[in-house]
């Protein structure tokens, strides 16, 4: 169960976020902001305490949290992202984790390592790292080494074809997995039970699992009726203004529980 979520409001310059599909529009920042908020309202009902960060226009891919930590019960871990207009989004992220973490139990990754937490899967006490574009193996490797102690390991996972690890696949709990067509046969997912994400709705394969409950982006009927058949109960969440700059549903927030509180 997680009991914190953090957020990020989106800043007008989220018009120029990175983006790999400029043939999606350029986002409608008002709608995004209503998106938004929809979404830490969903995230409250189903019992988070939702902090809600102001935008930093300085940033604008800075709504995409969940890229700038890897949150456990017992650490923190500070990433690097790969891109420049991103490297300054860990620095705005630190001082909110210290409300949370000791200060010893907050870990920064660190050059020439990058690591984004879209790439980080957390199945118990693995941690699948995706070896994309943006997380390289020595992210993975100082993730392993921080996380270690605590016993959780890493298992890296090449890719390709999606923005991080979790556009693709993500983890409903349960021994469950949900994916798109081409991330079944990878063979580090070989023990998980897999739904799959059709082709024409592979961009909700980006679900979230939240306190038993499955957020699924709103309009992708297929998605939504198999992720229902696998026992889940659905709240929906229209994420289409992040869509247009590569932001799933995951990207929006943090979801922890500190073992410090
Ligand atoms: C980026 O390219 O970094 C952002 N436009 C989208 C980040 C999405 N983050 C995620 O999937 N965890």
């Amino acid at each position: 169960m997680f009991e914190y979520a953090i957020t990020r409001k989106p800043c007008k310059a989220m018009i120029n976020g990175l983006t790999d599909h400029p043939e999606l529009g350029v986002p409608d920042y008002e709608k995004a902001l209503e998106q938004h908020a929809a979404y830490v309202k969903t995230l409250e009902a189903l019992g988070a305490k939702v902090t809600v960060l102001e935008p930093e226009e300085d940033y604008p891919d800075s709504c995409f949290v969940e890229d700038v930590a890897v949150l456990l019960p017992q650490c923190a871990v500070l990433t690097r992202p790969a891109t420049e207009s991103r490297a300054g989004e860990v620095a705005l992220m630190a001082p909110l984790l210290q409300q949370f973490y000791p200060e010893e139990k907050i870990f920064q990754i660190s050059a020439p390592a990058t690591l984004e937490g879209g790439d980080v899967m957390k199945v118990g006490d693995t941690l699948y790292v995706g070896l994309s574009q943006r997380s390289n193996a020595e992210g993975a490797a100082q993730l392993a080494k921080y996380i270690a102690p605590f016993g959780y390991k890493v298992v890296g996972v090449p890719f390709e074809g999606v923005l991080h690890l979790k556009t693709g696949a993500v983890y409903l709990e349960e021994g469950q997995m949900l994916m798109k067509e081409d991330f079944k046969s990878k063979i580090a997912f070989a023990e998980y039970e897999k739904h799959i994400a059709p082709q024409q709705e592979d961009y909700a394969a980006n679900c979230v699992w939240f306190n038993g409950a499955v957020i699924v982006p709103e309009g992708y009927p297929q998605v939504l009726q198999t992720v229902q058949k696998a026992g889940y109960q659905t709240v929906q969440c229209d994420t289409g203004e992040f869509k247009k700059i590569d932001g799933g549903l995951s990207c929006l927030s943090l979801r922890f529980t500190p073992a410090f509180a």
